[in-house]
């Protein structure tokens, strides 16, 4: 039997319970190359730590990431804690030879993403980026359509996620909303995700331009985090809101094609609406994440006269992971992204492959995110490849 892989987890709220989820389910589904072990939990407050490796399944707890890092007995760190302690903690996992998945957006910015790949690259450890839209098996047979070529050249690439979550200007100012711990608001923490969707669709980012807003400046402080949301205490201090609420921007891609996107907090009635189209010579797709299971594709090619959009149930074992999961039609959701992905890190360590998004992915959309942000600055168009 192959050594169990030992992991590490930093961070235990939403994304370190969704990890959670798919690294116990993984083996109910997966056939891995090694076991895997929930070996140790870290988490600053014992207590909350403790509550939490029980509830989802790890031996172990650590109060400090320096101490999980440095442990012989791990060989995964996974980092799902803010963004403002990714690159801290990659640092040191790969110094002590550790390989390494981490949420995105990969760092607080573009240099500190480009130490984060020189670090792994320089101690050889396998390093993935959590884009688990990527996992949704309608876009990864969407992957496969465009390289069949079945769209032809490419003219558009439309990609949008909206939300609604903090419209309420007494919402407080949580985590994902300061930006010393996580970089960015919409853009970051939204775009990312349909920047890297369309990278994987329809390839590089050339240039863009675009705009943003913040609508509520000043939001009471936040008492506790739980999970995405957080409380404020009655007559909680107010403090400054120094990231995007919204984000716009238009692109030119290297392959031609024209690029429009959107990510904001504030468009009510979407709760977690990602989307992305492709348009080509011969024809489109179009994916919306609340529908998941399903990918809209119109083929230019069809009878004249019996053409129009197709919903395709990408929900049977002919599609990407399908024939691991349940009999046709019996739809998957949400945690299934996050059990393919790191199904996939598993047996990259296992293989010895490099992982795919790795963080070379995720430095690739932090220099779009920064270059949206220096073209909001100057309201000019920016170069992605000069940053
Ligand atoms: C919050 O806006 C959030 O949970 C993001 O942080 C996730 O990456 C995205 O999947 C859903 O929205």
């Amino acid at each position: 039997m192959a050594a169990p892989l030992r992991f590490g987890l930093v961070g235990y709220k939403f994304m370190g319970k969704a990890h959670s989820n798919a690294l116990s389910r993984i083996p109910m589904f997966f056939d891995t190359d090694r076991p895997i072990q929930r070996k140790v939990l870290c988490g600053r407050d014992a207590a909350w730590a403790g509550e939490a490796a029980r509830r989802l399944g790890w031996q172990e707890v650590e109060t400090d990431w320096r101490a999980l890092v440095a442990r012989e007995d791990i060989d995964c760190v996974d980092i799902t804690a803010p963004s403002n302690v990714h690159k801290e903690i990659a640092l040191a996992a790969a110094a002590n030879g550790k390989h390494i998945f981490c949420e995105k957006p990969l760092a607080l910015n573009l240099a500190d993403a480009r130490e984060m790949l020189q670090a792994a690259r320089k101690a050889g450890v396998r390093h993935q980026i959590g884009f688990n839209y990527r996992f949704a098996p309608a876009l990864v047979l969407a992957k496969r359509m465009i390289e069949e070529g079945r769209l032809g050249k490419i003219f558009h690439v439309r990609g949008s996620f909206l939300q609604d979550w903090i419209i309420d200007p007494e919402y407080p100012r949580v985590w994902r909303l300061d930006k010393a711990v996580c970089g960015s608001g919409s853009l970051g923490d939204l775009g990312a995700h349909v920047i890297d969707a369309a990278r994987y669709l329809a390839g590089e980012f050339a240039s863009v331009t675009g705009m943003s807003r913040t609508f509520v400046r000043e939001r009471p402080l936040v008492e506790r985090m739980e999970g995405l949301s957080g409380k404020a205490a009655q007559g909680a201090p107010r403090a400054p809101v120094e990231v995007d609420d919204a984000t716009g921007f238009v692109c030119e891609f290297a392959c031609g094609a024209m690029g429009m996107f959107e990510a904001t907090r504030f468009a009510q009635g979407h709760k977690n609406d990602m989307r992305i189209e492709v348009n080509g010579e011969k024809g489109s797709l179009r994916f919306a994440f609340e529908r998941m299971n399903e990918l809209e594709y119109f083929s230019a090619q069809d009878d004249e006269g019996l053409q129009g959009w197709r919903l395709i149930q990408v929900s049977e074992g002919v599609h990407p992971y399908w024939d691991k999961w349940w009999p046709a039609g019996h739809v998957i959701g949400f945690p299934e992204t996050f059990c393919h992905e790191l199904y996939e890190f598993i047996q990259c360590v296992a293989q010895g492959r490099e992982c795919v998004p790795s963080f070379e992915d995720g430095v690739r959309c932090a220099q779009v995110m920064e270059a949206v942000e220096l073209s909001i600055q100057r309201k000019a168009w920016v170069d992605v490849d000069s940053l």
